[in-house]
């Protein structure tokens, strides 16, 4: 029995291959259940008792190499063919490469970049602050009075009421925070999405974005801010651009004015666009109003300043003619993917 199970061993190491037929026949042949080695397992009860020790770990060696050499084999076969299978598959280093689509920037993000750009470049910071605001900072420190109408539920989503917590009116809450924790000079701009309880048209939404500017130093005049928005309204719409202020009236700055460039389509004598006047609105502001600083601690007899507010919306319709406001929010690609901008 001994020469057998050598034999047979002999014949495992040897065995070898390049057929998964081979393979499977010589696994019959040798471990099915009439095979070689269950048939010596069979012969094992006529060992004589003295040899069984011996005899038996030889068998189990055989039929542990016989089960290792065929699923190597086995393995060796599947990897082969699996490689086969791929080398006509291999990449062609020769074709040309595909294009990736690239995204574009939403116009709105165009738009409020360069707007902050252009204040960053003269000396004005970026800040941020709460979409969701206590009164105080919406309308109380920038002296709307009591019963102002902005105060009420017809134009402002209020959260709670009592206390009274609301989504920000306008940014100029953002300004208020900066002037409460920072001491002048103050130059600052705060670009940011406001909320208001208006019905959705082609020229309004309750969702817009806007932003305001505000400078505070001493001794500063409307003549600085003049110049401010001159250089503004030069670097946003062409150098060409001329500006005109008129009166206006907010609750947070006095003296108010409306800012209106001349109409970049028609360069002043009057078009469609600019509706036959030469000039468009772009801006509210105003020099802030003593009560605003007093509110926000600081000494309105030592400093002063102005402030001024832009819808980019408006702004973003102007510079691409785009005539409906829904655009906007409605996210058409068919829209979107004509604004492709580095900025
Ligand atoms: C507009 C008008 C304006 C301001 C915003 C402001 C902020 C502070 C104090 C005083 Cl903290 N004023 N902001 C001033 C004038 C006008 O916005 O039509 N916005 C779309």
């Amino acid at each position: 029995m001994i020469e057998k199970i050598k034999a047979l061993l002999e014949e495992v190491s040897n065995f070898t291959t390049e057929s998964m037929d081979e393979v499977e026949a010589f696994r019959i042949r040798m471990l099915s259940k009439k095979g070689e080695i269950p048939s010596l397992f069979k012969d094992f009860k006529s060992v004589d008792p003295s040899e069984r020790k011996e005899v038996g770990r030889q068998l189990n060696i055989l039929k542990q190499k016989a089960t290792e050499r065929l699923s190597s084999l086995k393995t060796r076969l599947e990897e082969e063919a699996l490689a086969k299978k791929l080398e006509g598959r291999k990449p062609d280093t020769t074709m040309p490469a595909g294009f990736n689509p690239i995204g574009g920037r939403h116009p709105l993000s165009v738009v409020r970049n360069r707007i902050n750009s252009i204040f960053e470049r003269i000396g004005f910071v970026i800040s941020e602050g709460p979409e969701i605001e206590d009164d105080w900072h919406n309308f109380s420190a920038l002296n709307f009075p009591e019963e102002h109408p902005a105060r009420d539920m017809q134009d402002t989503f209020f959260v709670s009421k009592d206390p009274d917590i609301a989504l920000r009116t306008h940014t100029s809450s953002v300004q208020v925070r900066v002037m409460e924790t920072q001491k002048p000079p103050i130059r600052t701009i705060s670009p940011g999405r406001v909320f208001r309880n208006e019905a959705i048209s082609a020229r309004a939404h309750c969702i817009f974005h806007q932003v305001e500017g505000l400078y505070i130093d001493q001794g500063v005049s409307f003549a600085d801010m003049k110049q401010c928005l001159l250089y503004f309204a030069r670097e946003m719409f062409g150098k060409d651009t001329r500006i005109r202020l008129r009166p206006s009236f907010f609750p947070f700055t006095e003296p108010s004015a409306e800012m209106d460039v001349s109409c970049n389509i028609c360069g002043g004598p009057g078009c469609p666009i600019c509706k036959y006047s030469g000039w468009i609105e772009v801006m509210g502001c105003g020099m802030v109003d003593p009560n605003v600083l007093e509110n926000c601690g600081i000494d309105s007899k030592k400093y002063s300043g102005y402030a001024f507010g832009m819808g980019i919306e408006r702004i973003a319709m102007n510079i691409y003619q785009i005539k409906d406001l829904r655009m906007f929010f409605e996210n058409d690609l068919r829209f979107l993917r004509q604004f492709k901008s580095a900025i």
